[in-house]
C-alpha cells in the first residue's frame, strides 16, 4: 500500500464477489502477439489490475490455452489470425470478442505501443463498470493528434497558479523521478494524454538550463523514458532568448545566421539524450517574456526559426497567442485587449512551417469563468492550432470552490466558427478537419501537485479526468464522462452517483452566479486572483475593465465600440454586435449596458445581478446539504476532505455575493426588490 498519493480513477479496488466471478477467468492468462517491450506496460497493468481487484495472477503464455484468454497484439500479427479493423491514427485500438479454436478470447489490438496501452486500460474500465466481455466489439481512435497537459511548474518546485501542493517534477532545482512520475503517466495515459509539457511557459532563472545543462538532460531523458512507456511525450517550454542566456550572445534575433545554427546544435543535443522529445511550447512577447518583437521580427519569423531546427527530428514548435499589451494605461479607450490575439496572429496565417503549430487560450482576454470563444480559432485557415484550457482553477476557484468544467468546454468545442460554413466547429478545427491540418489538439494547464490527491479538491480530479477524455473524443457526452469518472473514483452506491453528478453538473454555474455572471469577469484580487475585488483591475495596466459609473457597466465591444465582434464570422459577428441578439451569458462580454435594461425574463440587468448572487449561494449550501448526507458511503478521508473545502466555499460564496451586490447597489443606489440583505 501506498500512503503517500492515492490513485485517483485508477484506484483498483478489490471488486465485489459476483464481478470478480464475471472476469476473473478472463485475467488469468494473456497470450502477446508483439515483440516483448511492445506489450510490456499493457501487460503489467493487466496483471497490475488482475491481482488487486480481481485477487487473481496473471500468466504470460504463448498459446491460447485457457477457456478464456485476453490476447494482445499489434494488428499485422492478428491480421493472420482473423479480420481486423482498419485503423490509422496514433494511438487507436479495437477490442473484440473472437472465438479462437473453440476458445473465447478478447483482442486488444492497436498499430502502435500506445494503441495497447490505451486498449488496455479501455479494457479494464469496462470491467470496472461491470461491462462483460462476450459482446465486446470496439474501434476507438483519438480525435485530436495533440492531447496535451500543460504543466506551469517551475525548478523551485513551486507552480505558477498550482493549488494542489508542490510540483511533481522538481525541487530545489532538481528533477523529481519517483515512483509517483510513473503512476502520473499511467494516470495521464489510462485517459489517452501523449503530450506532457512539464515546465512553466515563463522560462526563468535556473529552467532555462534545463535544454542545455548536461545533469538536467540526464534526468530528463529518464524522464522521458518511464513517460514514453505510456506513449506519452515529453516537451519543454523554451525561453526565445536563450541564446542570449546559455550561448552570450548579445542577441537572439531569430534570421540571425549564428542564432540559428545555435538552436540546430542545441536541438541536436536536445534528441541526444531525448531521441524521441515531443517540442518546444513558447510564450514569447508576452507578459515580459522575451520574442521575435524585440529584435523587431515577427511571430512567424521566430517560430519557424525554432521549428526549422527541431525538424529533423520530428519535433515540433507550439506557440502561444497569449499577446497582448500589458502596460496598457486604464485611461486608453481605443485598446482592447480582447482584440490582440487575432490583430497579432490573423495576418500571419500561412507563413508558419507545418511543424509550427499556435496555441490559442479558448477565450479572447484570460480563462474567465465566462468568455466567449476565441474568434482566432475561426480565422486561421492555414496554420496548425491547439485550444488551450485551464484546468487549474485559476480563475474559478482556486480548488477551494467546486467549479466543476466538462459542462463549460463542452460549449466551448460545440461552438460553431462558421469559418467554412454551418458546422465548422471548434472542435472540427483543433481536430484538423475543417481546415485539413496535420498537427493540433488541445492542452490543458494542469490542475497536479503534491496533494495526497493529486488536485487539491478530491472533485477537481473529475475536470482532468474530462479534458482528457474530450481531447479524446469531444463528441462523448458529459453526462457518460462524469457517470464513469464517479463510478472509477466512488463506486456505484445509486445515491452517491446521483449526488456527484448533480453537485458536478451545477457547480460552474453556481460558480458563475455568485462571482462575475454575463460575461463580465476580472472582480478578482490582483496578483493571486482570488476572492471579490470590484475594482481590483480597474486602473491596472492589465487591459481589463468594466468601467462602471452610476449608469452603466462594462465595454462597449460592438461596431460601434472597440469593434471586437467584427473578428467573427456570420452570422456570428451581427448576433454579437447587437445588445438584443447578443446572448445573455455574454452581454457583459460584449456591451455596455444600463443597470435598468431589461433582459428577457423581463428583470432589470440590476436586479438580475442581485438574484443570480442570491441564487449561487444558495446553490452551494445546497451542494453542502448533499454531500452531508453521504456521509458513511464515502472512504471518510475523502468525506471529509470534500466537506472542509465545501464549508470554506460557501463562506466565501457569500463574500463574493456580499461584495459584488453592495458594489452594485452603492453605484447605483437601488435596492433590490426582494428586500435581501445589502450592505448600504
Ligand atoms: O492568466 C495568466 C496567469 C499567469 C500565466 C499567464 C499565461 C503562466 O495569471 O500566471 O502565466 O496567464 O497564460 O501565460
Amino acid at each position: 500500500m501506498n500512503n503517500e498519493y492515492e490513485l485517483c480513477w485508477l484506484e483498483y479496488r478489490r471488486l465485489p464477489d459476483w464481478e470478480i466471478a464475471c472476469h476473473r477467468e478472463w485475467f488469468k492468462s494473456a497470450v502477446p502477439f508483439a515483440q516483448p517491450w511492445e506489450v510490456e506496460t499493457a501487460l503489467t497493468e493487466l496483471k497490475t489490475f488482475a491481482r488487486d481487484a480481481l485477487g487473481t495472477k496473471m500468466l504470460v503464455e504463448n498459446t491460447i490455452q485457457n477457456q478464456r484468454t485476453i490476447i494482445l497484439g499489434k494488428i499485422d500479427k492478428l491480421s493472420e489470425l482473423f479480420d481486423v479493423p482498419k485503423l490509422e491514427r496514433e494511438g487507436s485500438f479495437f477490442l473484440a470478442h473472437r472465438k479462437l479454436s473453440g476458445k473465447d478470447t478478447l483482442v486488444i489490438g492497436a498499430i502502435d505501443t500506445a494503441g495497447l496501452v490505451y486498449g488496455t486500460f479501455e479494457v479494464i474500465k469496462r470491467a470496472r463498470l461491470g461491462e462483460s466481455f462476450e459482446k465486446m466489439n470496439v474501434v476507438q481512435t483519438p480525435a485530436m493528434p495533440l492531447r496535451m497537459i500543460n504543466h506551469w511548474d517551475n525548478l523551485d518546485g513551486s507552480v505558477e497558479r498550482g493549488y494542489s501542493g508542490r510540483s511533481i517534477f522538481f525541487e530545489k532545482d532538481r528533477v523529481i523521478l519517483n515512483r509517483r512520475t510513473r503512476d502520473y503517466a499511467r494516470l495521464l495515459a489510462s485517459v489517452g494524454i501523449n503530450g506532457v509539457v512539464i515546465n512553466n511557459v515563463n522560462v526563468r532563472g535556473k529552467a532555462v538550463q534545463l535544454i542545455d545543462d548536461e545533469k538536467y538532460l540526464k534526468a530528463l531523458s529518464k524522464l522521458a523514458e518511464v513517460f514514453g512507456n505510456y506513449g506519452i511525450k515529453l516537451y519543454l517550454s523554451v525561453n526565445f532568448a536563450s541564446p542570449m542566456y546559455l550561448g552570450k550572445f548579445e542577441t537572439a534575433d531569430p534570421l540571425d545566421d549564428r542564432i540559428k545554427k545555435w538552436w540546430k546544435d542545441q536541438a541536436r543535443k536536445l534528441y541526444s539524450f531525448i531521441p524521441d522529445f515531443g517540442g518546444f511550447l513558447v510564450k514569447a512577447d508576452s507578459e515580459f517574456n522575451p520574442g521575435p518583437h524585440y529584435f523587431g521580427r515577427t511571430h512567424a519569423d521566430g517560430a519557424n526559426m525554432l521549428a526549422e531546427a527541431l525538424e529533423p527530428f520530428g519535433g515540433v514548435v507550439i506557440w502561444r497567442t497569449f499577446v497582448y499589451n500589458c502596460l496598457q494605461d486604464w485611461r486608453d479607450y481605443n485598446t482592447d485587449r480582447a482584440k490582440a490575439a487575432y490583430e497579432n496572429f490573423k495576418p500571419l496565417d500561412g507563413q508558419f512551417r507545418d511543424n509550427v503549430i499556435l496555441q490559442t487560450k479558448f477565450g479572447p482576454m484570460d480563462f474567465q469563468v465566462r468568455e466567449p470563444v476565441s474568434p482566432l480559432f475561426g480565422a486561421l485557415e492555414r496554420t496548425n492550432q491547439i485550444l488551450e484550457l485551464q484546468i487549474t482553477q485559476e480563475y474559478t476557484g482556486q480548488q477551494i470552490h467546486l467549479c466543476y468544467l466538462g459542462p463549460f468546454w463542452k460549449e466551448i468545442l460545440d461552438f460553431d466558427t462558421f469559418a467554412r460554413g454551418r458546422g465548422s466547429f471548434v472542435k472540427r478545427i483543433v481536430d484538423g478537419t475543417v481546415f485539413n491540418r496535420k498537427y493540433c489538439g488541445m492542452a490543458g494547464v494542469s490542475n497536479v501537485g503534491r496533494d495526497p490527491n493529486w488536485t487539491g479538491h478530491d472533485l477537481a480530479q473529475a475536470n482532468l479526468y474530462t479534458f482528457a477524455r474530450l481531447a479524446w473524443n469531444p463528441d462523448e457526452l458529459v453526462e457518460k464522462i462524469v457517470d464513469d469518472w464517479i463510478t472509477l473514483t466512488f463506486g456505484k452506491d445509486e445515491e452517491v452517483k446521483a449526488t456527484i453528478k448533480h453537485m458536478l453538473m451545477n457547480s460552474h454555474r453556481a460558480y458563475e452566479k455568485y462571482t462575475t455572471p454575463f460575461g463580465l469577469g476580472w472582480m478578482v484580487n490582483p496578483n493571486h486572483h482570488y476572492g471579490p475585488n470590484p475594482e481590483g483591475y480597474e486602473y491596472s495596466k492589465w487591459g481589463t475593465y468594466h468601467r462602471a459609473n452610476h449608469e452603466a457597466i462594462a465595454v462597449d465591444r460592438s461596431s460601434k465600440g472597440t469593434g471586437f465582434t467584427l473578428q467573427y464570422h456570420s452570422p456570428w459577428r451581427e448576433i454579437f454586435d447587437s445588445i438584443e441578439t447578443c446572448p445573455e451569458d455574454l452581454l457583459l462580454f460584449f456591451h455596455r449596458v444600463r443597470y435598468d435594461h431589461k433582459l428577457r425574463s423581463g428583470k432589470t440587468l440590476l436586479q438580475s445581478m442581485y438574484d443570480l448572487h442570491f441564487e449561487g449561494v444558495e446553490q452551494v449550501e445546497e451542494f453542502l446539504k448533499a454531500w452531508q448526507r453521504l456521509e458513511g458511503k464515502i472512504d471518510p478521508v475523502k468525506y471529509k476532505r470534500v466537506l472542509e473545502r465545501l464549508t470554506v466555499q460557501l463562506e466565501h460564496a457569500k463574500e463574493w455575493r456580499d461584495v459584488v451586490n453592495t458594489y452594485f447597489y452603492r453605484k447605483t443606489g437601488i435596492s433590490d426588490e426582494r428586500g435581501r440583505k445589502i450592505y448600504p
